[in-house]
């Protein structure tokens, strides 16, 4: 890692208000991480301090607005039953709170403890579900960006709660044990009915595992949002669902720093990680005697 993110709990475990990690803030990161590592998820609540939270999800909604005026649909059918799932994308354009975000000491330690050092931002996206939302189709993450069979976690979702989250505001369901699934066909028949909700307070993260299979739930309260950022980060070698060269405009791109240029794979070098590996087991042809 060119910047500080370490693997040990405590040094990247930066609480928003600034101070220091307290001891039980480092139990609780180091508790999170090993779920994550041995469930496929984990909640860490607490993150955003209350005012930070609020004031994301008012620049949520200015960013939803903006979408639409640059002429991206906040409705996509493909995904959402009807249009009480606002949907805003490209996130990283909209707002430097969200530039923030996606780099939060807190959220890269929860990746790195799973993917390792290296790894890409594929998307960063926003779900509102507002009363009378209904679920998407049940899938997993990893299965959108490679092919079965999923035998190692490459992927993982760092959900940012922007409003609390309960299974009656639609809060996201997920059917448990199910990052142990290789393939398609270990889904079973009757998965919806073993759903569980990730339920969490605002300011705090869910992590998920990119093998864990999921859907958004339903609203059924009379007015209630319920607000999730999702960050999406893969390991280095596969392709990010968004290209961030045509996405991301001239200015914010001129404005990143080195480390986010690399995890956003905007740097002129990209798929070579494994070279090193690569290289050390490879047989060197000796010199020719002339
Ligand atoms: O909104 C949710 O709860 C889940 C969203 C989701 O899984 C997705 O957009 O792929």
């Amino acid at each position: 890692m060119h910047r500080e993110i370490t693997m040990t709990a405590g040094a990247a475990l930066s609480r928003d208000a600034g101070s220091s990690p307290t001891r039980s803030d480092v139990d609780a990161l180091a508790a999170a991480k090993s779920r994550l590592r041995e469930d496929g998820w984990c909640v860490l609540p607490g993150v955003l301090a209350p005012e930070r939270t609020r004031d994301a999800l008012d620049r949520l909604w200015a960013a939803a607005a903006e979408s639409e005026r640059r002429g991206v649909a906040t409705h996509m059918p493909v995904l959402d039953p009807n249009a009480s799932n606002v949907r805003v994308f490209n996130l990283l354009d909209m707002d430097p709170v969200f530039r923030a975000l996606v780099q939060h000491p807190t959220a890269l330690d929860l990746v790195c403890s799973l993917l390792g050092p290296e790894f890409l931002i594929s998307n960063f996206t926003a779900n509102i579900a507002r009363p009378g939302a209904r679920s998407m189709p049940l899938h997993s993450d990893q299965a959108i960006v490679v092919p079965e069979p999923w035998l190692h976690p490459w992927a993982i979702n760092i959900i940012w709660c922007l409003t609390d989250v309960r299974f009656e505001n639609g809060a996201t369901l997920f059917l448990p044990g199910s990052h142990r699934f290789a393939r398609r066909s270990d889904v079973p028949p009757d998965a919806l009915s073993h759903m569980r909700p990730f339920e969490a307070e605002a300011g705090s993260i869910i992590a998920m595992e990119g093998r864990v299979w999921h859907t958004s739930g339903a609203n059924i309260t009379d007015d209630e949002d319920r607000a999730l950022l999702f960050g999406y980060y893969t390991a280095p070698f596969l392709r990010p669902q968004v290209n961030w060269n045509v996405t991301l405009s001239p200015a914010v791109q001129a404005g990143l720093e080195p480390d986010m240029r690399r995890w956003l794979g905007l740097e002129a070098q990209a798929n070579v990680g494994l070279a090193g590996a690569a290289f050390a087991q490879a047989p060197t042809a000796a010199p020719r005697a002339e």
